[in-house]
């Protein structure tokens, strides 16, 4: 079967394979390193390779040790609505924030960091959970007239989502590459599948490139 080439207004975005979503992390993907090689090979395809890293500060609003008698996974409620509790993860500079030692992390032309602002959890690429502060990404995208993204990464519930929708919203053609994904469960990831494919997401596999 003949592969399709990425045309230089597609970008491939991919999404926080760090050390901590992956085995043995604070905050583990079920089978988040079986997605790495492909991913590599993915990578090589394109011409625009851009990462992002959830990079927290060591006392981050999302750490379910900042709330006391709070424990992982509860949600409680935040200025900007609702937050999920998670243990501590991807703290600035800590090896469990680096990405996973097996990822292609040269052929990046851009590393977004997100989830550096103490009170603001970020899961999207293109916004913080408030919905209106930028990372910058959609600016970035328009200067390269990159009209068309890809993601793949961790996690498809709630990363992968959240960057997907807000990409459609920003009027992106967007793609989603389902076997390139992982999520923290099974059935929050069937939901998140549900309403990507409700919105005008597509999901596709990787065999379409590789
Ligand atoms: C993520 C939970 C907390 C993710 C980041 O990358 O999906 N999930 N921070
Ligand atoms: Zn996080």
């Amino acid at each position: 079967m003949t592969k399709i080439q990425p045309n230089l207004n597609e970008a491939l975005i991919v999404i926080d394979i760090q050390n901590d979503f992956c085995q043995g992390g604070a905050l583990e993907v079920p089978g988040a390193d079986q997605i790495i090689d492909k991913s590599n090979k993915l990578i090589n395809r394109f011409d625009q390779v851009i990462l992002t890293q959830d990079w927290h500060p060591y006392d981050h609003i999302s750490f379910a040790t900042q709330h006391e008698g709070r424990k992982p996974f509860d949600i409680i409620e935040l200025d900007y609505g609702k937050q999920t509790l998670w243990p501590d993860h991807c703290i600035q500079g800590s090896h469990g924030a680096k990405f996973h030692s097996k990822l292609n992390t040269k052929a990046a032309k851009l590393i977004i960091r997100k989830g550096y602002n103490k009170n603001i959890d970020s899961y999207s690429a293109f916004f913080e959970n408030d919905k209106c502060t930028s990372t910058g990404l959609k600016g970035y995208l328009n200067e390269k007239k990159i009209d068309k993204v890809y993601f793949i990464g961790l996690a498809l519930d709630v990363c992968v989502k959240d960057s997907a929708m807000d990409s459609i919203t920003s009027g992106i053609q967007t793609y989603i590459l389902e076997d390139l994904c992982k999520g923290l469960s099974k059935q929050t990831s069937t939901q998140a599948l549900e309403i990507m494919n409700k919105s005008e997401i597509n999901i596709i596999d990787s065999s379409k490139f590789i």
